[in-house]
């Protein structure tokens, strides 16, 4: 704990409070303790999402990683796509006086109290990788993630292009979980750039909450509804991986009979795009880790940091994929 010395006694009620919660949530949080009594180092708390997809795994080693070589003691809890395991682990990083709280929110909505508790406990937070829509932004320090309305655009773009010269294109969108920012911002972004080809239709648009699983079922019931699709948009790799399934089920051929675009990059899904099942993926890096243990570094010492800190993203295609696939970290 750093500048702050806690009583043996305190430190001691936190972390039984803390087991009391993990135990009851399965939010798990902060199992170690070890440095809620004294000691030098920064501890993060860093709450995180869940494992729903190959993004997210990639996203909690780098985090993990990157906390090692900075040395900064990390309390990492899993929420299992729950807000209410998230606030839950929250405040017991709050309890257990942390240094410094980052999280990624599930949903961008109802976070203002928590948010407000670790602002009058005077300890810093960092959003990472999504963000909250909290209308009082000193309610955290920074947002360090992508920029997901331009990632929607970047899918639907490629799709005027692949459209032109035909007359109807009949697209399906599997959506990230509600309410989540990467969801709210790939849709509307995505929605915005394929205005430009009226032929390009969304004929139908349903949450598969981030999950190869999701995908595949949303996926099996578009398809029985829908005789004619063109394409998907599916707004992670995971769940176009498991829109491939449905589509091969069906006896028909993804990348051919159906086009699909994703975004993230991840290797299962590049691995997909080289072998001509998808289309087209928009980079979103999950390697978020370096960057959020400098910033934590920064407001920690009460220096000043950029109120958003955006990552740099590309795009593949199919042929970019082969290139790149030999030399991709996640
Ligand atoms: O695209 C998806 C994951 O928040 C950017 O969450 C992240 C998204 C990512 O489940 O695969």
């Amino acid at each position: 704990m750093l500048k702050k010395i806690l009583p043996v006694a305190v430190s001691a009620v936190a972390v039984a409070a803390l087991a009391a919660c993990g135990s009851s949530s399965g939010a798990a949080a902060g199992a170690s303790g070890a440095g809620a009594g004294g000691g030098d180092k920064i501890v993060m708390g860093f709450a995180q999402v869940g494992a729903e997809s190959g993004w997210r795994t990639a996203n909690t080693k780098n985090v993990q990683e990157s906390a090692k070589t900075a040395g900064i003691e990390l309390k990492f809890s899993d929420a299992q796509q729950k807000q209410e395991n998230q606030i839950k682990a929250i405040r017991s990083y709050i309890q257990q006086k942390v240094d410094v709280i980052a999280f990624s929110p599930v949903v961008e909505t109802g976070w203002d109290t928590v948010l407000l508790e670790a602002k009058r406990a005077n300890i810093p937070v960092i959003l990472t990788d999504r963000a909250v829509d909290s209308e009082d932004k000193t309610l955290y320090k920074t947002f360090l993630g992508s920029d997901f309305v331009a990632e929607g655009k970047k899918a639907g773009e490629w799709l005027v292009k692949d459209s032109e010269g035909k007359s109807e294109v009949n697209v399906v969108e599997l959506q990230g979980t509600t309410g989540a920012a990467p969801a709210i911002d790939r849709k509307e972004g995505f929605a915005d750039a394929i205005k430009a080809a009226p032929q390009i239709k969304v004929i139908a648009s349903q949450t598969g909450d981030f999950t190869r699983s999701g995908g595949k079922q949303v996926m099996e019931a578009f398809l029985k509804s829908n005789p004619k699709i063109d394409v998907v948009y599916a707004h992670n790799d995971d769940m176009g991986l498991g829109a491939i399934e449905a589509i091969e089920a069906a006896g028909k051929v993804p990348g051919k009979d159906i086009k699909i675009i994703t975004v993230d990059a991840v290797h299962d899904g590049m691995q997909a795009l080289a072998d001509g099942k998808i289309n087209y993926i928009v980079e979103c890096s999950p390697l978020l880790g370096d960057q959020l243990m400098d910033l934590a570094k920064k407001v920690v010492a009460g220096e000043s940091v950029p109120e958003r800190v955006v990552t740099e993203e590309t795009t593949f295609t199919q042929e970019q994929a082969k290139t790149a696939l030999p030399s991709r970290k996640y």
